[in-house]
């Protein structure tokens, strides 16, 4: 099944129709070139320039280059080639980067789970992806990933391979996968790179094939809008496996232009500082929380942050207040992103007036991203308006990865993407986003699907119905609430987490707050009132 158009080839992916797929081309969006090009171009201009800096290792273009070969021979010798999917489960490490180009390179497909995602997610992604290998690192933050790994071989057939950086056990140690640099074919640019995750929809996560052509173009067009040069030096901060910090325009971005990628092993204000400080960086991106956060901790922590210049935040609404603060704090400039992984990007400019950019969530990054603002009847709404955020475009997808029947409501029938946000746009084109209507609680940037944690909680005997809110809060800007009418004896919060770490869910998926009700207010129809609930529990708790 390739859908309308012959230009995307793994199975399962939606295309963009012919025309429209020429039109990208002739504008010159799509230029053909693969990812894998972005580092053998750095690696050709200023082979000795270093590349990439992982704590007490550096490595240069020369270096990440050759090991990305040296690498796709290896999997090449698995038998991992193109098309492969290869479930990707790794921190902010140097093996992440070799490996992601390694399988640029191959053709092979990485799955981008987060550090964050537990057996739930990781078996469901598996299985979803009908990945050939999963790779993890030994044990992180205080988790063996190997006894993850040995459930996720164990349940999950088209599984064939774990691969592990640091100690394997009886798995096969990632250095060991290693062969001969060679040339190979460029894979079709028009052909699935990379399957990112879906924070916005509903249900488990679902995956966003991006093409080398689209997610290039994605990177590259970032970089620019972005200020970046050979001499920027950006600080991966939040997981490289998203799209934020991966291609927005982060490390894909910065290798494009020949700068040099610092992964930060952890997102606290000291260790970050330290790094900036250090390592002279330019560039990075957070979302909110931690932008608060490091606000709050340039006024004690005691590190030299001069070298700053840009200072990218988003994935959530980040209050204007805020805002107005970073650059007497950090004496550096406010960029707001406004993302998404399914495409479209939306930045504030560096020439844009300083009220709009503490006020927007910026505007689109490509005159090609074609807006619509829709009410509930799928019409436009006035100008200037709220209304639901539609969009399609040269980096935005027309569908998710196996999902046929899903994406008949997650797009329109003229290939729009359904965003589920409630944005409106100001004459000067720059977008407010002021809401949501998708089922999805934006926890400070991380999305917690609220069907998924709803269905796992329901498994909990004392639980008869449930529903999973979201409250107002200063700095997350929203904290999960579990309203649950019980069977029995009420559960406590700490046995329902308990429960859903036994099922194996992300940590950040966990409930904030349990409120115990006797029913579940609902509409007229007899869903559940979720706009009424989350008020009726954020006034108890501010009341109480
Ligand atoms: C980014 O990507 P995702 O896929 O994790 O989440 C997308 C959703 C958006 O649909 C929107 O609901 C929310 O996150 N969001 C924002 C926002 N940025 C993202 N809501 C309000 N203000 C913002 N600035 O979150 C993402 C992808 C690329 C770059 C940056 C963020």
């Amino acid at each position: 099944m390739t859908g309308d158009g012959e230009n995307v080839k793994l199975a399962g992916c939606v295309g963009w129709p012919e025309d429209v797929a020429r039109r990208y081309r002739a504008e010159g969006y799509w230029t053909g070139r693969p990812l894998g090009a972005l580092l053998r171009d750095a690696a050709r201009r200023v082979p000795e320039q270093t590349a990439l800096v992982d704590g007490a290792r550096r490595f240069t273009y020369a270096d990440v280059d050759d090991a990305a070969d040296r690498l796709a021979s290896g999997l090449d010798g698995l038998g991992i080639g193109p098309g492969d999917r290869v479930l990707v489960h790794l921190p902010n490490v140097a093996e992440f980067v070799t490996l992601f180009f390694a399988l640029a390179r191959l053709g092979a497909v990485p799955v981008l789970a987060l550090p964050a995602h537990r057996e739930t997610e990781i078996l469901h992604l598996a299985e979803l992806s009908g990945a050939v290998a999963y790779v993890v690192p030994d044990v992180h933050t205080g988790f063996d990933h190997r006894e993850l790994a040995r459930t996720v071989a164990a349940r999950v057939s088209s599984v064939r391979h774990v691969l592990v950086v640091g100690d394997a056990q009886e798995h096969t140690p990632l250095s060991a996968v290693d062969g001969p640099a060679r040339e190979r074919p460029d894979p079709d640019p028009s052909d699935v790179a990379v399957l990112l995750l879906s924070g916005g929809t509903t249900g488990l996560p679902k995956l966003i094939p991006r093409t080398h052509d689209d997610y290039t173009y994605n990177a590259v067009a970032s970089a620019e809008v972005t200020g970046l040069d050979a001499g920027t030096h950006y600080l991966a901060v939040l997981p490289v496996a998203h799209n934020f910090p991966l291609a927005c325009p982060g490390l894909l971005g910065t290798v494009a232009v020949g700068g040099t990628v610092v992964l930060a092993p952890s997102a606290d204000p000291e260790t970050a500082f330290g790094l900036v400080a250090a390592e002279r960086v330019t560039v990075t991106a957070l979302v909110p929380p931690l932008a608060l956060l490091w606000l709050e901790a340039a006024e004690w922590v005691d590190a030299d942050l001069s070298s700053l210049e840009v200072l990218q935040v988003g994935g959530a609404r980040l209050k204007a207040s805020a805002a107005e603060q970073v650059g007497p704090a950090l004496g550096c400039r406010l960029q707001q992103v406004f993302g998404m992984a399914e495409g479209l990007l939306n930045y504030t400019r560096a020439d844009d007036p300083p009220e709009i950019v503490a006020d927007t969530q910026g505007r689109p990054l490509a005159p090609a991203d074609e807006l619509r603002f829709v009410g509930p009847d799928d019409e436009d709404v006035a100008p200037g308006e709220v209304g639901e955020l539609l969009v399609r475009g040269p980096y935005t997808i027309r569908g998710y990865y196996r999902a046929e029947e899903y994406n008949r409501s997650a797009f329109t029938p003229d290939g729009y993407y359904r965003s589920g946000d409630l944005v409106r746009r100001l004459p000067s084109g720059h977008l407010v986003v002021e809401g949501r209507i998708k089922d999805v609680i934006n926890r400070g940037g991380e999305k917690v699907p609220v069907e998924e944690v709803e269905n796992l909680l329901l498994t909990h005997p004392a639980v008869h119905d449930v529903a999973l809110v979201g409250i107002p809060d200063e700095s997350l800007g929203e904290r999960t609430c579990a309203c649950v009418v019980p069977h029995g004896d009420p559960p406590t919060q700490r046995e329902l987490a308990a429960h859903l770490r036994a099922a194996g869910l992300a940590a950040f998926k966990m409930p904030d707050r349990l409120r115990v009700l006797d029913d579940l207010p609902r509409t007229t129809l007899g869903k559940i009132n979720r706009k009424l609930l989350a008020e009726q529990v954020s006034v108890v708790r501010t009341v109480g």
